[in-house]
């Protein structure tokens, strides 16, 4: 059968060099290749399926593109993919313009967002036949075999004779070595990291691309979904297999990967034998990973740098104790200090701490700290965004039993916590508070640690011209005085706050005002690629 995939992107999440073409001709994307399609494509050829797949971040296959593709080519069923609550109104419009053009092919909703949410989603999206709940792999070679009667395809939420049917969950799947590795070469793209600072998962300009070695995290944090998403589990694949993978990857050319498992960090022994095993095969692409403070593997961190691990992040959250209790986090400041410092003395190159602000109960007391304690971590990099709320966490439960979101109005909506939760700062201050504390961090850093700042900007100057990289540093004392550089125009997709936020509303508005917005954003695209193009 000839299947169409499709991801889904947030326009804001992604942005094309300016020189757009690699060697090899393919079109030049910083952001994270699509690896949930590119994984479901390779499990459908090998099943000896036919798989195009397409990604909304080419430019060469706008909407209209693939909607004709799907006229001209009568696939026998288009998956729809895409990951989380901000993107669900692009799929939403996708959806409806494949069904305006197209009466009769099944269309199908995969990934995080659609798996929490699936009987709303299939509420409001009737033109979508299929809504696929959780690991996908075992569920899409399922769905194309009873694409008839789907009624006994376990995790699929569809509809029979008007009404929603909701066939029992998958049984979680713990064999991933089971699956072939994801088919990275049959789109017509090739991945660099993306450059903003605020993810820079290896920060480099080599061929990149995403890996997944475990899925799920068994921890409670109140604003995350993954521990629903997994059902509280965490499962991995074999050393051999991961080690494998790289192999491959190295000899098809990519340089650099990042790991896009919730806790890498869990299972010492896998960790030990992946290191040995990518220094025993002469592996020698830098790779990035993300895991927790409270790690018990952090005697490896020595091993995972000889193996050419360049960067770790922890989600560190607040510098307030009282602030994670509250978040659930189950972390302690002295794990976080600990944690950072055995990463640096291991020799990581980068180690990053994601921070969240305006959390509910946190005062300017408690803001103020958490600035401190990130200025006198040796942080390399950090990123402080404003805590959002969405239907599938701990948090989202506890906003509707106060009463501050309702889960029958609001499900498909993205709130930043500030907006709803009377306990939490208002908007202003936060952002003040923010602003001030980042300045105060940057000093403290220059005068503090200038040997790390330095190296790391000479990093960074390897990518992005002096004159941008001194704007950067400058840039928080400059007030209002704001004006991007050449680099967060570009990749304004993951840095920029105002665009977050945009992000944020645009769950919130409706279908024709979307579509205006897609057009707008569509056409300051071309004019930014237009303008980076020209010297
Ligand atoms: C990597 C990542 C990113 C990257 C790259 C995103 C990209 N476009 O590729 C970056 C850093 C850019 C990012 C940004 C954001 N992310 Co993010 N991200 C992730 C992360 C860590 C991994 C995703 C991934 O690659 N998974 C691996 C692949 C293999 O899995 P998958 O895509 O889910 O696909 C599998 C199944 O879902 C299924 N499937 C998927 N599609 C389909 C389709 C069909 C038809 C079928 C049958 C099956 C199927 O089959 C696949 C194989 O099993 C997840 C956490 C997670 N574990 O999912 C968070 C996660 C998805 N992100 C999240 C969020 C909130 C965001 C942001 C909004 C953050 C922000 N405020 O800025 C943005 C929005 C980005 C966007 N919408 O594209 C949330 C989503 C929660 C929600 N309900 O909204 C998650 C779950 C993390 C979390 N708990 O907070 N993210
Ligand atoms: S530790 Fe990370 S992945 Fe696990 S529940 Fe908390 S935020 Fe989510």
């Amino acid at each position: 059968m000839r299947i169409f995939l499709i991801h889904i992107r947030d326009p804001q999440f992604y942005a094309l060099p300016a020189a757009t073409r690699a060697k090899n001709g393919k079109i030049r994307v910083m952001g994270f290749p699509p690896i949930g399609i590119m994984s479901l494509s390779a499990v459908l050829k090998r099943a000896g399926h036919e798989c195009v797949m397409f990604d909304q971040a080419n430019p060469e296959t706008p909407n209209e593109v693939i909607i004709a593709a799907i006229r001209q080519q009568q696939p026998a069923l288009v998956g729809l993919s895409f990951l989380s609550t901000t993107s669900y109104p692009y799929a939403k419009v996708m959806a409806r313009q494949i069904r305006a053009a197209d009466a009769q092919v099944p269309l199908a909703f995969g990934g995080v967002f659609a798996t929490l949410n699936a009987t709303l989603v299939k509420q409001q999206c009737p033109e979508v036949n299929f809504i696929c709940r959780g690991d996908g792999e075992q569920l899409i070679l399922d769905l194309v075999a009873q694409l008839d009667d789907p009624s006994g395809v376990a995790g699929l939420t569809w509809a029979k004779d008007g009404k929603a049917v909701h066939n029992p969950n998958r049984p979680l799947d713990r064999d991933l070595d089971q699956w072939p590795f994801p088919d990275r070469e049959s789109l017509p793209l090739d991945f660099v990291e993306s450059m903003p600072l605020d993810v820079p998962a290896v920060l480099s300009m080599e061929r990149f691309t995403t890996m997944q070695t475990s899925r799920g995290c068994p921890w409670p944090c109140v604003f995350c979904d993954i521990p629903i998403f997994n059902e509280g589990k965490w499962r991995s694949r074999s050393p051999q297999h991961v080690v494998s993978e790289f192999n491959h990857l190295q000899q098809l050319g990519y340089g650099a990967v990042y790991f896009v498992d919730d806790h890498f960090l869990l299972q010492p022994k896998r960790i030990e034998a992946i290191c040995a095993g990518i220094n025993e095969s002469g592996v020698t692409i830098q790779w990035g990973c993300e895991g927790r403070v409270d790690s018990t593997a952090q005697h490896l961190f020595p091993a995972m740098a000889k193996a050419h691990c360049r960067t770790i992040m922890f989600g560190i959250e607040s510098g307030s104790q009282k602030v994670l209790d509250r978040l659930k986090k189950e972390q302690t400041l002295a794990e976080v200090e600990t944690a950072v410092t055995n990463a640096k003395q291991a020799g990581i190159e980068i180690v990053h701490g994601f921070f969240v602000v305006g959390n509910p109960d946190e005062t300017v007391e408690d803001m103020r700290a958490t600035f401190d304690f990130a200025s006198t971590l040796q942080l390399d990099t950090f990123a402080f965004n404003r805590l959002c709320v969405y239907r599938g966490t701990p948090l989202w439960q506890e906003y509707v039993k106060r009463g501050l979101v309702s889960d029958t109005a609001d499900w498909y909506k993205y709130f930043k916590c500030s907006e709803i939760d009377p306990t939490c700062l208002p908007g202003e201050v936060i952002n003040a508070e923010r602003a001030a504390g980042l300045r105060r961090l940057f000093r403290y850093k220059l005068t503090h640690y200038p040997l790390q700042v330095l190296r790391l900007l000479r990093r960074f100057m390897r990518h992005m011209p002096l004159r941008d990289v001194l704007y950067l540093i400058v840039k928080p004392f400059l007030g209002n005085r704001r004006g991007p550089t050449t680099n967060e125009v570009l990749s304004r997709a993951v840095e920029h706050a105002a665009v977050k936020d945009a992000a944020a509303s645009l769950t919130q508005v409706s279908d024709e005002l979307l579509e205006h917005v897609l057009q707008e954003s569509a056409a300051e695209r071309r004019r930014l690629q237009e303008s980076l193009a020209t010297p």
